[in-house]
């Protein structure tokens, strides 16, 4: 439409258009112009949002790149004996890392890199190309090293290098008593034993930070923190250090002098049932976990089933008198030295004769075991010897504790109980053997064993006390002359146990190679420990008891228990034999020094201190 052709023609309706098209022309232009503005302000915010909201989003992004939420880890908590001697701890250690994609930037900076870490240039090139697509690689064999080496190489500023903040177990006691803490593994995780066992407990929470890096890869600020760290929480053990270190040192001594392949201890307390030690032989560092010796990191004490033997005939002894059958002076023909079952013979080892209830235990007669056993029905012999711990875990805890064999009595043979009753076919743990021995030395009540001081279990009364006192005082003839064990008797206390000499049963039928056994109760008085001892496969070559337990593993309870019961400063109680012995040593000591024995009195009888239990 031609807009001249309204103006022109100049007449009202000329001017009306005039008008309308001025009024038009000024419409158009505003809305023209309007859109025009409004195109501006759109371009202008446009403009100032990609300037402060997207930059945002794009420095974002560039952060994306260098921002990171890295772990923050968590401090192990401490593991410690039951007087607070440490026993695991985690120190400080720096492990260094990498981002390849900025290091592979800076090729010229590998060989100063290499240098400094000890690695041939090819090995870290090869190292940071392999990984040219990663965001993070560990320098090899830079995990977990000291801070001061960490700083060395951080010092040098290569670009895409840093360092991150770790925690390295370490086990002060090292291998007399690893078997019992276990290790970590290369993240601080349990992998045996205690550590294992409370992994959760000593683990902690990880935090999380996210930090921003410059170009360089260094951290240039916090951003902030996710979440802290939550430290792991320290833990008491059962274990008294020094007598878990006695008990290594003396399995050690009798393993080198018997030739052994192997040995356990495990001495309990009667009172809680807290383990104060546990030693294995052979053993292993496990400051220096390898692969290889695998043997050597079995808890044998926990893990390894043997047939238990003569330790077995205080439990026989138990369950008749329990029963009501005999009493301790019921006597037994035990001639010729033998009894026939069927075609199978059980023998002694000579012919004893007429022997009571105790005598059976003081000479250790498997033919009167037998002859106890067969005034029992099977059912309650089976039930009795799982209340005592055997067949069943004793609830310790200790990561792949063994419950043992024990047949059901719808599966025995004519000879099963008879074999039974002096220790054969079923097979139990050493743990399990110190433990029964601390049912009976606990007038009777039955405590789960732990490793965690003051974690005492609900006691169960599994015989009378009555029963359970007399068995312990049976077995005290056991360490009196004439007796199996007299290498265990130690002085100034009353000491009851039970020797053993198994021969190890092998393809069917059994071997010229033993288990000795020895395990027992002291003081006879209120027991306040409670020991079992196994040596496996001692040499036999030496003849005659050379191998048997009460010649080999009755002196290695004698020096340990000897030693729990000075540092747990436990009074004798057996007065006599301490004052004689008291007078004897002075008597010889005012010779050699050439002068009178002093009165007896002075000689004072240690009293019971408040000394750590
Ligand atoms: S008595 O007390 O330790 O010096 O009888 O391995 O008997 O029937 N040990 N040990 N028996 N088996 N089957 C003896 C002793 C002596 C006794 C014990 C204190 C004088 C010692 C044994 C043991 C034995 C044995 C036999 C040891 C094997 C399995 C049986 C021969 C040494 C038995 C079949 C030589 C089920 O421990």
């Amino acid at each position: 439409m031609k807009l001249g052709r309204f103006i022109k023609a100049g007449d009202g309706h000329a001017k009306k258009p005039r008008k309308r098209a001025q009024f038009d022309l000024r419409l158009r232009l505003m809305l023209v112009g309007g859109a025009l503005g409004l195109g501006a302000v759109a371009l202008v915010g446009r403009a100032v949002d990609l300037q402060l909201i997207d930059n945002a989003f794009y420095q974002q992004k560039a952060d994306a790149r260098f921002r990171r939420e890295v772990p923050i880890p968590a401090s192990r908590g401490m593991i410690t004996d039951r007087n607070g001697e440490p026993l695991a701890i985690s120190s400080p250690v720096e492990s260094l890392w990498a981002n390849p994609q900025e290091l592979s930037k800076h090729p010229d900076r590998l060989p100063e890199l290499a240098q400094a870490t000890g690695l041939s240039l090819d090995e870290l090139a090869r190292a940071v190309s392999q990984r040219a697509d990663k965001e993070f690689m560990y320098i090899p064999r830079h995990r977990r090293i000291s801070p001061v080496v960490a700083k060395r190489v951080l010092d040098l500023g290569v670009p895409g290098v840093f360092s991150q903040r770790e925690y390295r177990r370490f086990y002060p006691q090292g291998e007399a008593v690893s078997h019992v803490l276990g290790f970590t593994n290369i993240d601080d995780r349990g992998q045996e034993g205690i550590e294992l066992a409370f992994d959760d407990w000593l683990a902690g929470k990880p935090g999380a930070q996210n930090v921003i890096r410059d170009r360089h890869g260094r951290i240039v600020e916090h951003v902030n923190l996710v979440r802290a760290a939550e430290p792991g929480k320290d833990l008491v053990l059962s274990i008294d250090r020094r007598i878990q270190f006695l008990a290594h040192r003396e399995l050690r001594r009798a393993i080198e002098e018997t030739g052994a392949a192997a040995g356990s201890i495990v001495v309990l307390e009667v009172a809680t049932g807290e383990v104060l030690a546990m030693a294995n032989l052979p053993t292993y560092n496990n400051n220096r976990v390898t692969g290889e010796n695998r043997d050597a990191h079995r808890n044998r004490a926990v893990t390894d089933l043997l047939e238990p033997g003569s330790t077995m005939k205080p439990i026989t002894v138990a369950a008749a008198l329990e029963k009501g059958v005999i009493t301790p002076t019921t006597t037994f023909n035990t001639s010729p030295g033998w009894i026939a079952n069927g075609r199978f013979k059980t023998s002694d080892f000579r012919n004893y004769g007429v022997l009571d209830t105790t005598g059976i235990i003081t000479k250790s007669s498997n033919v009167g075991s037998s002859m106890i056993v067969h005034k029992l029905d099977d059912r309650y012999f089976y039930d009795f010897i799982r209340n005592m711990g055997y067949g069943r875990s004793t609830g310790s805890g200790f990561p792949g504790e063994a419950a043992g064999l024990l047949p059901d009595p719808s599966r025995w043979s004519g000879t099963d109980k008879q074999v039974m009753s002096y220790g054969y076919g079923m097979s139990v743990t050493p743990m399990q053997i110190a433990h029964a021995y601390a049912t009976l030395g606990n007038h009777g009540r039955a405590l789960p064993p732990t490793f965690v001081k003051g974690n005492t279990g609900e006691p169960r009364q599994v015989l009378s006390a009555k029963v359970a006192d007399e068995v312990v005082r049976m077995m005290q003839t056991v360490t009196e002359p004439g007796g199996t064990g007299t290498r265990a008797a130690i002085l100034g206390y009353h000491v009851a146990g039970k020797s053993g000499t198994a021969r190890k049963a092998s393809g069917g039928g059994y071997a010229r190679r033993y288990f000795a056994f020895f395990a027992g109760l002291v003081p006879v008085n209120d027991p306040r420990f409670a020991m079992a001892v196994v040596i496996d496969d001692p040499d036999t070559s030496k003849g005659g008891s050379t191998y048997g337990g009460g010649y080999v593993s009755a002196p290695v309870f004698q020096r340990v228990m000897d030693g729990a019961l000075r540092l747990m400063d436990v009074p004798p109680d057996d007065i006599e034999t301490w004052l004689a012995a008291q007078a004897a040593n002075e008597a010889k000591l005012a010779r050699q020094q050439g002068r009178a024995p002093a009165a007896p009195g002075a000689a004072s009888v240690p009293a019971a201190t408040g000394a750590p239990r």
